[in-house]
């Protein structure tokens, strides 16, 4: 396979300036007629043409109304190839017959539930037309779609509807017009059986806009949470950005089949029904809070993303980080910005921090890639949006505000990098950056470590920073990075100290917030090492660094237990807060793992259970603050500490914790779950949703003693909720506690939900994730299970991707684990290569684990590097994870 770097980028020889498709649905097959209105980007350019092409049947091709011959052009599995096209302007029309009804790999146009729909990014519009697939290609588009009236009764695609009517022999067609140019990965297509739920917004400048919610008929009563959040993303999005919707019709999709959640399509974004659909009894907070979050993020890719695109695949983050990032901060606007922030933290550790230490470490803007949908990866997205944030973090909202502004009239309508992102951000402030483009070329998670020091006499107070970045494949040698460090001091009453001035490379800089002492300074960290001293600080501090988590690094520092829980009582940053429990959770697990390690008695510090029962206690606090808050570090989070990760040994350690927790504050767990049940109707407000956090908190912690009484507890809980985030929780409490009881309910969950297949999914996911020693022959048998299909992507992330994120089983000493994955990614390589290649991502970390895994799980990447006819997607993950 084919290995493309950035470094090779080239402007194209021609632009296209509309393209203007027909599509002829059919039961067997289905022709694609376009028309392509070419230009030379140079006059007199005589380049040959090459278009890409993917699994298609060329049935003619014209350039300029002429039927060209054999030996004008070239076509082999990837490309069409005019070796002398005309110099000068030409339209081109292509005739291609495709198989959408074979496509099991949800790439291009495939069927969904007997649906026609389409998925083009990042590379998928070649296996629908030739064309030059690429995002700078920028064009303006028109699409009729004929088919079958009955079967296909709605006809979609971008843009505004411009014509419809009826045909002979039962068939119908439309025609939709895109005024905006666009890149062909934003093209779409749906036609199928659907309903809409319709609804409208005034735009601020006062124009109406039609929003439409499309599903099948029975689906309608569950998109109104859809609805409710477009709603308030397209607010928010004016209020925030002062951006607006663009267009006169906004349509949603909601498809079952789909690789991943939701597609921005101008227009005619597709989703995934799971991030759609949502009612009380089917949908837990979780499903809710995601849905509120994607749709807001598909929406905001009008203008991030769609207005202004990427030059190049490469630049991928430039719309992904960015609408991340603005993604979280809508969701932190209406909802608790503190959990907010801890959720996209707690994310970037568990998932990001793992893969930037491993083999598929690359930077935020990678270098090269054999298949790019193998880069919509964590580090692409959520590190991406930390590096946004960091702009922010250094400009504050006004400035930030305009740089976006700037971006937005410098680039509307254009195909640009993320230098030029930098650039917007650096010209509307006048602002020096230094050296921060380094966050989108150099991979690995720096670390960054302080020392503190009190000068009584002097009364200042220093701390000296130096940072390290790790090497990942490709870059032994790293440079320093621009550290952004949000910083605030507290005095022995716990409050922050006010800061006026800090003496900083060879300079005393002042600390003003618009001419009053600041409680949190930002500190600009660019070296290896770098001491900032802070005067007039009348008594030591103790310091609360990275507030807000100022920057995605892994910070050690020289503060003491005793600070941290300290900080933990008093911290005025929230989310620093719960990081310096997260910091003694963490030191204190790998303690006990150690222990647990040497064979020695594992004994729970009584301290950690003071400070984990004053916040459980704290009625001051936000619930879903505290829920946060006493929940420990996973355990990925942990074994990616660790030197050498041994699940079986953190998950014991954990358990215990867990178990000793619940033992300790049996009453107070008690208490939280009785006082929290839900009296009233299911509402998704913050007060609600926060009071069952608590709850089923309490209640999973309760669970974990394994004994009759709370096994009766979760039952009742279990029978008498009356939404499913609760009866969900209650589920997950007794499916820790092997047994009968566990079997019956798991079953009667089955029969009750059986028709609702997204519920049926948490079933699938529950049991795959399941500590039971062997488990893996329990997720075999739930193969075959009549509700599981290979070919549904959310049932194979339920059912395979939950049971490889689960480390006790898939971990299993004995290989079983290993050898189920291995088996399954060459079966689902056949069907569909993305899913299958982001399973074998679960193989990717394998050199972390003791030498018996590594064997085994190294010998299932040799087999799957082996099997026939392989992907390149998983070729890509197999081979670098070996390397
Ligand atoms: N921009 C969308 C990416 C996407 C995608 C990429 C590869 C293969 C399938 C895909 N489906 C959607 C989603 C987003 O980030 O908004
Ligand atoms: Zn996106």
């Amino acid at each position: 396979p084919k290995e493309i770097f950035l470094k090779n980028y080239k402007e194209p020889d021609y632009f296209f300036e509309k393209v203007d498709l027909n599509f002829q649905l059919g039961e067997e097959t289905t022709l694609v007629f376009s028309k392509i209105f070419v230009s030379p980007r140079v006059e007199g350019c005589s380049a040959p043409l090459v278009l890409d092409g993917v699994d298609l049947k060329l049935i003619s091709l014209k350039v300029n109304g002429e039927e060209l011959k054999g030996d004008d052009f070239h076509v082999d599995s990837r490309h069409l190839t005019l070796s002398s096209p005309p110099s000068g302007k030409y339209t081109l029309e292509i005739v291609t017959e495709i198989c959408p009804q074979k496509n099991t790999s949800l790439e291009g146009l495939y069927k969904s539930s007997g649906n026609f729909c389409t998925q083009c990014e990042a590379e998928g519009f070649r296996k629908i037309t030739f064309y030059q697939d690429r995002p700078d290609i920028m064009a303006k588009y028109t699409c009729r779609i004929e088919g079958d009236k009955s079967l296909y009764p709605v006809l979609l695609s971008n843009g505004n509807l411009i014509e419809q009517g009826d045909l002979e022999g039962g068939k119908h067609f439309a025609v939709w017009e895109d005024p905006f140019v666009k890149p062909c990965y934003l093209f779409a297509l749906v036609a199928g059986q659907l309903e809409s739920r319709d609804d409208t917004f005034i735009t601020r400048s006062g124009r109406k806009v039609l929003l439409r919610i499309w599903t099948p008929a029975q689906d309608l009563p569950k998109t109104a949470h859809a609805m409710y959040s477009l709603k308030a993303a397209m607010k928010w999005d004016e209020d925030v950005f002062g951006l607006e919707y663009d267009l006169d019709l906004f349509n949603v999709v909601a498809v079952p089949d789909f690789n991943m959640g939701a597609m921005e399509n101008k227009s005619l974004n597709i989703f995934n029904s799971k991030l759609v659909l949502a009612s009380p009894e089917t949908a837990t907070d979780a499903d809710y809070a995601a849905i509120l979050g994607v749709i807001g993020h598909e929406y905001f890719h009008n203008w991030t993303g769609n207005r202004v695109t990427c030059r190049d695949w490469f630049q991928l983050s430039l719309k992904e980080g960015l609408t991340v990032f603005r993604d979280q901060e809508f969701s932190s606007d209406m909802g608790s910005r503190p959990v907010k922030r801890i959720a996209d933290v707690s994310k970037l550790r568990s998932y990001q921090f793992p893969q930037d230490a491993g083999p598929m470490a690359h930077p935020v803007r990678p270098h090269s890639y054999i298949k790019m949908d193998n880069f919509y990866t964590v580090t692409v997205y959520e590190k991406g949006a930390e590096v946004v944030r960091m702009y922010k973090t250094l400009l504050g909202a006004s400035g930030f505000r305009k740089g976006m502004d700037l971006y937005f009239k410098r680039h509307d309508g254009q195909a640009v990098t993320c230098e030029d992102f930098f650039a917007a951000m650096r010209d509307a402030n006048g602002a020096d950056f230094s050296n921060f483009l380094l966050w989108y070329s150099q991979a690995g998670t720096p670390r960054l470590n302080v020392v503190s020091n009190y000068n009584t006499e002097a009364k200042t107070y220093s701390l000296k920073f130096s940072q390290e970045v790790p090497p990942t494949p490709g870059q032994p040698v790293k440079e320093p990075m621009f550290i952004p460090v949000a910083l605030g001091l507290l005095g022995s009453d716990g409050k922050d100290m006010p800061l006026s001035s800090v003496y900083h490379d060879g300079a005393l800089e002042s600390i003003s917030n618009n001419g009053q002492p600041a409680h949190t300074t930002v500190l600009r960290v660019t070296k290896k090492e770098e001491v900032f001293v802070f005067n007039d600080i009348p008594e030591r501090p103790v310091p609360s660094i990275l507030r807000g988590y100022s920057a995605p690094v892994r910070m050690d520092s020289d503060l003491t237990d005793a600070d941290l829980y300290f900080l933990l009582a008093n911290d005025s940053d929230e989310f620093n807060r719960w990081e310096a429990g997260q910091v003694l959770a963490r030191t204190l697990i790998l303690t006990l793992v150690s222990d647990y390690q040497q064979n020695k008695p594992l004994v729970l510090n009584p301290q950690f259970l003071n400070g984990v029962k004053s916040i459980l206690c704290d009625s001051s606090l936000d619930k879903e603050f505290i829920a946060k808050a006493i929940t420990l570090p996973g355990e990925g989070e942990i074994m990616d500490m660790m030197e050498v990760a041994d699940p079986d040994a953190v998950h014991a350690v954990r358990s215990f914790i867990r178990k000793q927790l619940a033992f300790e504050l049996e009453d107070e767990l008690h208490n939280t779950v009785k006082n929290n049940r839900s009296s009233e109707k299911y509402e998704f407000d913050h007060q609600n949703l926060s009071r069952r956090a608590l709850k089923n908190t309490a209640l999973a912690y309760l669970g974990s003693l394994e004994d009759a009484e709370m096994t009766e507890l979760a039952l009742h809980e279990y029978r008498t909720s009356t939404n499913l985030t609760e009866q969900f929780a209650a589920l997950v409490a007794l499916d820790q506690i092997p047994g009968k009881v566990r079997d019956e309910v798991l079953a009667d969950f089955y029969n009750k939900w059986q028709h609702e297949y997204l519920v049926i999914n948490k079933w699938f996911a529950l049991q795959a994730m399941s500590n039971v020693p062997g488990n893996v022959e329990n997720v075999r048998k739930l193969l075959d299970h009549p509700a599981f299909d290979l070919r549904n992507p959310n049932k194979v992330y339920s059912l395979i991707g939950g049971f490889c994120g689960s480390p006790v089983n898939f971990h299993a000493k004995d290989g079983s684990g290993y050898k189920f994955l291995g088996e399954l990614a060459v079966q689902l390589d056949k069907i569909n290569p993305q899913v299958a290649s982001r399973m074998v991502s679960a193989f990717s970390r394998w050199k972390r684990y003791d030498e018996t895994r590594q064997n085994l799980a190294k010998a299932q990447l040799e087999m799957i590097l082996a099997a026939n006819g392989l992907s390149e997607n998983v070729f890509e993950i197999a081979s670098k994870s070996l390397a």
